[in-house]
């Protein structure tokens, strides 16, 4: 099988030589693998340092107090955090989070996220809105109308997002309103340097004017390297956790006055929590064991939780679609409240379809009466367990899991719990805080601390369910949607990995599956990538059909029918490699 040359790869696209070997490891070897991977976030990845070093401290520093300075006149001001897909979905988180924490303290909540794809991209994924940088620029030009001094956070993980390109082109070109930060976590040399449609730069070229713009302290780039995705690419996992700990991080120390000692022993209290989390290692497993089974035979997930842990879910669930092409359907999430505890742009969206009922009582509505025996409930936080029907779920022979958080304690396993096939107990002792934080900073820490253990949690489970499903290759997902721009770009890398074929092959076989035709047209030959995407929509397996195309010389039928008798592509892959 042919290896892949990484050279210039960005480092968020590069895969991770700790998981070459997760599609072959049992449950528990996948937690220790998480767990080595996700220790990069805080020990750093070969030259780079991780998050807690001094660079990183500086400049969180510096934009803590550009953001204290907006705080002060939040009426005249804002902190707009934006992004595209996990990374809108945190900013969303973010600035709920804080704007209640402005609000506790009698204070005019001042945070504003920004999705592309808007508030349905929250729970779906609507990756193509990633790919305009002018409607990102509109999108935050229309959110700080009026005001005088804000701070525009943009992250994109791999420095490559175009709608977030113009919003910091924008911020550049507004300088006397807007301080633009950067946050991602490549070098910033890395940062992408293809075309972008309808526009002028590239990320690059953004990225070239922002550095300037930080040589004099108008603007900033936070991009800590914290190593390649244990799943390559999947930048919801560890550049997810560590946007969320810089965003939390940047925010509190804003609010509190925080000192760099502060800050740091935060980094370390995130470490900390890290570590209880994978000391569940058996527990974990046996979460991920019962996911694998549920979604290997046919059945579902569904995790339900109140506010910042039901978010957790719904996110965890909703980025298994783009990640794994997975059906909505296979993983949900629910919160109880659904969207009156929200506090997103649009309200409630319930009328949009069926994935934005979201609630327990719809959960308890459209899904209890058929879930069945093949089915995993996660029931995340033990308040859960006095908020859902356990006799239904019980009757209905489906498998269910709690996660709990039991304070400097052992579990003691209660009447209800003896219903849960395995409970997660995540014991943590968060009294390091009481010397740090005031009352008000403690809870909320406390909360911020829980919700990321959690995320840690499901996306290992997730991630381990998809494996023992058999859709990952080595540490790559090879089915992957070709639905925007990074997405085509990354499927010619995986075919190019897995044939060794040239470019202009690999380019063509990706046409052929697209197109399903063993000699496309010339127009669709000469077509844009953007209209290649909108073919691509709704075609199924088009990653693996054009490895095979490219591999075996085959025609289009042939490999549409090799795939029909064989649907598991790493024996396919074998049958044609002999690898
Ligand atoms: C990644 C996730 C995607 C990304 C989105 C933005 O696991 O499925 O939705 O979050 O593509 O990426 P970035 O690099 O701009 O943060």
């Amino acid at each position: 099988m042919a290896r892949f040359v990484q050279g210039g790869q960005p480092v968020t696209e590069q895969s991770n030589e700790l998981t070459t070997d997760i599609d072959t490891a049992s449950p528990r070897g996948i937690v220790k693998i998480l767990h080595a991977c996700d220790k990069e976030i805080f020990k750093g990845w070969k030259d780079s340092k991780g998050i807690n070093n001094d660079v990183i401290l500086d400049k969180v520093v510096k934009i803590a107090l550009k953001i204290k300075e907006v705080l002060k006149d939040p009426s005249s001001g804002a902190v707009v955090i934006t992004g595209c897909g996990t990374s809108g979905r945190l900013a969303f988180l973010t600035a709920r989070t804080f704007n209640r924490y402005l609000t506790s303290r009698g204070k005019e909540p001042c945070f504003q996220y920004i999705i592309s794809g808007e508030d349905k991209a929250l729970f779906t994924s609507q990756e193509l809105a990633e790919d305009d940088p002018i409607f990102g620029a509109q999108a935050l030009e229309k959110t700080i109308q009026g005001k005088s001094k804000v701070v525009v956070i943009g992250v994109t993980c791999g420095l490559s997002a175009p709608f977030v390109a113009g919003q910091l082109d924008y911020c550049l070109s507004h300088r006397d309103v807007c301080t633009p930060v950067l946050l991602g976590f490549n070098p910033s040399h890395m940062a992408r340097n293809i075309d972008i449609q309808n526009w002028n730069k590239t990320f690059l070229d953004v990225v070239k004017q922002m550095e300037k713009a930080e040589k004099s302290g108008a603007g900033f780039i936070l991009n800590p390297v914290i190593g390649p995705e244990p799943i390559t690419g999947s930048s919801r996992m560890k550049s997810g956790s560590t946007t969320r700990i810089l965003l939390e991080t940047l925010s509190i120390a804003a609010l509190e006055d925080y000192s760099r000692a502060t800050i740091s022993l935060l980094f370390k209290m995130y470490e900390d929590v890290c570590t209880s989390v994978y000391k569940q290692t058996e527990s974990m497993a046996s979460v991920i064991q019962l996911a694998g089974e549920s979604l290997r035979s046919g059945g579902h997930i569904y995790y339900l939780g109140c506010d910042g842990f039901g978010l957790m879910g719904m996110i965890d669930a909703s980025e298994c679609v783009p990640t794994y092409g997975a059906s909505v359907d296979d993983i949900r999430g629910f919160v109880e409240g659904g969207f009156s505890v929200l506090c997103n742009n649009d309200g409630d969206i319930s009328n949009e379809g069926p994935y934005y009922r979201i609630s327990l009582k719809d959960f308890e509505k459209d899904i209890l009466p058929l879930i069945g025996h093949n089915d995993l409930i996660v029931l995340i936080g033990k308040e859960m367990i006095n908020k859902v029907d356990l006799a239904s779920l019980a009757s209905s022979q489906c498998k269910m899991v709690c996660m709990c958080f039991q304070p400097n304690s052992t579990l003691c396993v209660q009447e209800p719990l003896e219903n849960f096939a395995v409970v997660v107990d995540l014991k943590h002792d968060f009294s390091t805080l009481d010397t740090v934080a005031s009352d008000l900073a403690k809870v909320t820490m406390i909360r911020l601390l829980q919700e990321i253990a959690v995320k840690w949690v499901l996306n290992g489970v997730s991630t381990g369910a998809h494996i023992l499903k058999g859709k990952v290759l080595n540490n790559m997902m090879i089915d992957v949607k070709v639905s925007n721009n990074k997405l085509f770009h990354r499927a010619l890398g995986i075919i190019q990995k897995y044939s060794g074929a040239s470019d202009d092959e690999c380019h063509l076989c990706l046409l052929k599956s697209i197109y399903n035709s063993d000699s496309p047209s010339e127009a669709q030959r000469s077509a844009s990538i953007e209209d290649h995407i909108k073919a691509a929509f709704g075609v199924e397996k088009v990653v693996p059909k054009a490895i095979l195309l490219a591999l075996s010389k085959s025609t289009v039928d042939q490999v549409r029918q090799m795939m029909e008798k064989q649907p598991i592509v790493r024996k396919l892959l074998m049958r044609q490699t002999q690898v």
